[in-house]
């Protein structure tokens, strides 16, 4: 069974003015879809199936080392991307409440100290790649970033929030202004998707 485009559970222009249609568009519907496509190719060459994504990211030692590279990038695109929208939605914005507010205000010292040590993370990446926050494998919080298409899933991590910092993500409307995207993303974040993943990792 081969994997398919997840939909998106909103409009291409549900994320406007912050995420442009054009580019949401594309993003999902060639680049996502591409991701998807070649996925598949790289699972019937390494002779995989019947796995989730996830257990196929999470057992990439398995696969042999001459067919592992386009199942990373694939993979990896497949799966983060499918995350990636869900990190988002047309009602988002504001800041988390309950039990990741109080966590992000623990670990962190606050919500903005929190924001700014985030947006300093995914605009200091150096070339393609994305930014996230992951419970890692002791529990604790920590923002990272992974290059190209590496999954935390891969590194054993929980991920609850990421933003794509690849340029595909955002040159239509912001050109070279990452941080401009950053700070737009902001805007859409669906934080109770976010809560919910925190408190699902944390039972
Ligand atoms: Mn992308």
């Amino acid at each position: 069974m081969a994997f398919e485009l997840p939909a998106l559970s909103y409009a291409y222009d549900a994320l406007e003015p912050y995420y442009d249609r054009e580019t949401l568009e594309i993003h999902h519907s060639k680049h996502h879809q591409t991701y998807t496509t070649k996925f598949n190719e790289a699972l019937q060459a390494a002779g995989i199936e019947g796995k989730s994504v996830i257990e196929i990211l999470t057992s990439l030692d398995s696969i042999p080392a001459d067919k592992r590279t386009p199942v990373i990038n694939h993979g990896g695109g497949y799966y983060n991307h499918a995350f990636f929208w869900e990190c988002m939605g047309p009602n988002g914005g504001g800041q988390p409440k309950g039990d990741l507010a109080a966590a992000l205000d623990q670990r962190f010292g606050s919500f903005d100290a929190f924001k700014e040590a985030f947006s300093a993370k995914a605009a200091g990446h150096f070339g393609s790649g994305w930014a996230w926050l992951v419970l890692d494998q002791a529990g604790e919080l920590q923002i990272t970033d992974t290059h190209d298409q590496v999954s935390p899933v891969s590194l054993g991590h929980v991920p609850l929030l990421t933003i794509d910092v690849w340029e595909h993500a955002y040159y239509l409307k912001y050109r070279n202004a990452r941080p401009e995207w950053i700070k737009a993303f902001f805007e859409v974040i669906n934080w109770d998707g976010v809560s919910q993943r925190f408190a699902q990792a944390k039972k």
